[in-house]
């Protein structure tokens, strides 16, 4: 079985959000427009304490985009976003998640970052979603959603190595690109990685020869 899992479309993560990703809005209407090919969806949820490590308010000194340290592993400062219960962490509100599954929550730790929906940035604990998928049947995931060099190229990463048959829906991503060509980068390193790129209207073509 094929699952769609949309990534972090929150409204921190869109234009005149905490963490604004360039054009993040444009995912909005992709994710609705795929989902009728889906019988499974899952989106995942950043959702930070307020006094996570990510974010550069709470390193002394420490400034958005620098690379700082937390518990051993690399991390890049981010301003304060995606806090619990708030309304930057709340999904986008003209996302349709009517017929979503399962909403899989990710960062809770103050300690580690969790860029991919599937595990920690240290590789340590697993969030619900390789359980939650597996408990379906789901052999296929495409993967969509922001931002293409964080939270979706690690997501999609970590589904091939689970084993998962694994596609990018390129025009349902947008990215932060910190570093210009950090995008294209992260679409080259998720291809090299043996990820199916694709794109909604050859997925939604492809679905309706199915039918
Ligand atoms: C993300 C940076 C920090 C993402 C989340 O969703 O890609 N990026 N937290
Ligand atoms: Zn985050």
């Amino acid at each position: 079985m094929d699952a769609l899992i949309l990534i972090d479309i929150q409204n921190d993560f869109l234009p005149g959000g905490a963490l604004a990703v360039p054009d993040g809005d444009q995912v909005i209407d992709v994710a609705n427009r795929v989902r009728a090919a889906f019988e499974m969806i899952a989106a995942t949820q950043d959702w930070h304490p307020a006094n996570h490590g990510s974010f550069a308010s709470n390193h002394p000194g420490g400034e958005v985009g620098e690379l700082a340290e937390l518990d051993g592993l690399p991390q890049v400062l981010w301003p304060d976003h995606c806090i619990q219960q708030s309304l930057g962490a709340e999904f986008a509100a003209e996302l349709d998640s009517s017929r979503w599954s399962r909403v899989v929550p990710k960062g809770c730790d103050v300690n580690v970052d969790s860029y991919s929906g599937f595990f920690d940035n240290g590789q340590r604990a697993a969030t619900e979603l390789h359980d939650f998928l597996q408990s379906i049947d789901v052999d296929a995931v495409f993967v969509m959603g922001l931002a293409t060099d964080y939270c979706v190229k690690f997501t999609a990463l970590d589904a091939v190595k689970l084993g998962y048959r694994t596609h990018l829906i390129l025009d349902g991503c947008r990215g932060v690109d910190l570093q210009p060509g950090d995008i294209e980068r992260a679409v080259e390193e998720m291809r090299n990685a043996g990820v199916a790129i694709t794109s909604s209207s050859e997925l939604m073509e492809r679905k309706e020869n199915y039918r």
